[in-house]
């Protein structure tokens, strides 16, 4: 540990529950992700600039940024293009993860069809009739099992090279997708464009910062458009469309009389058995044995939203809460399949008697417990898995268990359809409310907790002022999870929103803040988005929409706010990219892509700034539609922030 001194607690985080356990840690000398960063400073300017380059062994170079040093690489590749060869390897790593969960959700969705899995099952049988007939695939007359089985054929066909186009770009625009064929950004193959992107950026082959970042984009809608659609949809379908659910999070779901067990990381394809298998009355019986009331499963991160969204499973946290989750004592197991797990979840459980369950082959952790997951065997292994973690509970150490606050309560399950079926079966309300200015336009905050930033302050901060400025906010992630803790996720916080949301709200009976899902259900929004586009028959980037990413730490972050700017939505990124070290490049992706896509990029940390330039964006879109708006100059940045 080190000997400088610590932060206040109130700088690294907003919530309660995150700062009475960063202090146990702390008097306990458990090392957390606040301690790493501090040891890791100064970080380097050269890489945070994104003007270093090691993609080849005449390297590693950078170019001095002040213009005294180098300015070209070993190679002779500048600051644009080394900045450019790096974000797009960053958008090819985000989207290539995403991807490959929907890739894997789509296998077990035909072992499924096909009759070859355990505790799987085709839940939402209308969903597939309806993806099916969308995509061109006859349903009338025809099995379950005859159109799953061709529908997953079509989609495994959307990962490779033998299509001009995703099947899900129909779904946007005409005009969107006109402009997209322009531009050459068009996704054809979901796994294509990746690895088109890790040839372009080898050395000595895309050479222009300009084409580079229009492969980014690409790559990043054969994500949006592609791999996290795919995942999506099939998760709704073999586990269910998710609906209006009231559940709790913070770390006061964990029960200091009951078998604690955290679902972590982003499938639902182990952890929804996971859930079913913790219902078993042998399991239970188990748990009675040894002393505990009974088997309370929470979720941390994405796995977490997936269940919370569809069996309404309690939330334990987002990012930065997982170290602190085991720092309760109350943990018995964290089962992580992938994505978003530090490595140091493993060091932490050393210290208590919490045991870290890993079960994807793809994701491996040194300490931990290897289950390695197979659907054909899936409710097996998923009673092996609660059995292990129930045993667990005979080593837990009473003095040690430390649960901080309450939970809160929130209201998760907001999928497009629970949305249209608020309003009806149509758009039409929403697009409404929003014409006549009750709505002044509708924002997704998303994205992750970075230790850079004071956890949860971007999400919540941004929130509160968007929604009490008549804006609905759609929220997936880890965001969603800093709103429901800081109770913004109950239809009684409609009270927090401006007149025209509250009235809103509260004749729906929804919240102000809508949970959609997890990082891969940023796609729902894109749905939502081309639904009232094209309700209205204009182009998403006419619509007063506009992304957040408050707080984001991870590639598939980058992925996401580059398929959101690419299909016509303007997002503000709370976190500075490493974009820095080229003017030309920061340059088009602040500015000059708007004439290019309809959309761009802006960089502020400040939530109440942020808020500012949203609102701008959104009144400026209105007053273009010719719908009534206020004047942009008098939106000012509030004096006093909460
Ligand atoms: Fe240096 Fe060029 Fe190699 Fe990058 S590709 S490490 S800039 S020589
Ligand atoms: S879990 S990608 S920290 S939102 Fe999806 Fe949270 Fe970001 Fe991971």
């Amino acid at each position: 540990m080190s000997t400088r001194e610590f932060k206040d607690v109130r700088a690294l985080s907003i919530a309660s529950d995150a700062q009475q356990m960063i202090e146990v840690a702390r008097a306990e000398g458990i090392e957390t992700v606040w301690d790493r960063l501090a040891a890791q400073q100064p970080q380097c300017g050269y890489c945070a600039l994104g003007v270093s380059c090691r993609n080849c062994a005449m390297g590693p170079c950078r170019i001095d940024p002040f213009g005294a040093g180098p300015q070209k690489g070993v190679c002779g590749a500048d600051a644009d293009v080394i900045v450019a060869r790096n974000l797009g390897r960053t958008i090819a790593a985000g989207s290539s993860a995403h991807s490959d969960h929907g890739r894997d959700i789509l296998e077990v969705f035909a072992a499924t069809a096909h009759g070859e899995t355990n505790g799987y099952r085709i839940t939402d049988e209308a969903k597939l009739m309806r993806l099916a007939a969308e995509l061109g695939i006859a349903t009338d007359g025809r099995t379950t099992t005859a159109v799953a089985v061709e529908l997953a054929d079509l989609l495994m066909e959307n990962y490779g090279t033998r299509r001009a186009a995703l099947s899900f770009v129909e779904r946007t625009p005409k005009v969107r997708q006109d402009l997209w064929d322009s531009l050459g950004v068009t996704p054809r193959g979901i796994d294509r464009e990746s690895v088109e992107m890790l040839h372009r950026t080898h050395m000595g082959v895309d050479n222009d910062y300009v084409n580079i970042l229009l492969h980014g984009l690409r790559t990043s809608l054969a994500d949006g458009w592609g791999g996290s659609m795919i995942a999506t949809e099939l998760s709704d379908i073999l586990f269910g469309t998710p609906s209006p659910v009231v559940s709790t999070v913070n770390l006061g779901t964990l029960k200091p009389d009951m078998v604690n067990i955290a679902l972590h990381g982003h499938n639902p394809m182990l952890s929804d058995v996971i859930v079913q298998a913790a219902e078993d009355p042998d399991l239970i019986a188990l748990a009675h044995e040894l002393g505990a009331a009974g088997i309370n499963l929470v979720g941390l991160c994405c796995t977490g939203n997936e269940l919370l969204m569809r069996r309404g499973v309690p939330m334990a946290g987002n990012h930065l809460m997982q170290e602190l989750a085991i720092t309760t004592g109350a943990l018995e197991a964290m089962v992580v399949d992938y994505q978003c797990i530090m490595p140091s979840v493993t060091d932490v459980a050393k210290c208590y008697h919490t045991v870290v369950i890993s079960t994807s082959d793809k994701a491996k952790f040194p300490g931990a417990v290897h289950m390695s997951f197979d659907p054909s065997r899936g409710m097996e292994i998923g009673r092996d898995i609660v059995r292990r973690g129930v045993e667990a509970f005979a080593n837990r150490n009473p003095s040690r268990v430390r649960i901080p606050v309450e939970p809160v309560q929130l209201m998760a399950g907001f999928s497009v359809e629970a949305i249209l079926g608020a309003l009806g079966g149509t758009p039409a309300p929403l697009v409404e409310a929003i014409a006549d200015g009750r709505i002044r336009g509708a924002v997704g905050v998303v994205g992750c907790n970075n230790p850079k930033l004071t956890q949860d302050y971007g999400h919540v901060t941004l929130t509160r002022r968007l929604i009490e400025n008549d804006i609905l906010v759609l929220v997936t992630g880890c965001s969603a999870v800093a709103n429901g803790k800081a109770g913004q996720m109950m239809p009684a916080a409609a009270a927090m929103a401006g007149p025209g949301l509250r009235a809103t709200c509260e004749a729906l009976g929804i919240p102000p803040v809508l949970h959609m899902g997890s990082c891969v259900d940023n796609t729902r929004i894109l749905v939502l988005a081309a639904a009232l586009a094209n309700h209205l028959g204009v182009d998403i980037s006419q619509l007063p929409l506009a992304g957040a990413a408050p707080e984001w730490y991870s590639e598939k972050a980058v992925a996401i706010g580059a398929y959101v700017v690419a299909s016509g939505i303007t997002t503000v990124l709370g976190v500075e990219p490493p974009i820095f070290g080229s003017r030309n490049v920061t340059g088009l992706l602040a500015g000059g892509l708007d004439d290019v896509v309809g959309a761009k990029f802006a960089v502020e940390a400040d939530p109440e700034r942020a808020a500012v330039i949203i609102r701008r964006h959104l009144e400026a879109k209105r007053a273009a539609l010719g719908l009534p708006a206020i004047d942009v100059d008098t939106i000012v940045a509030p004096v006093a922030t909460a």
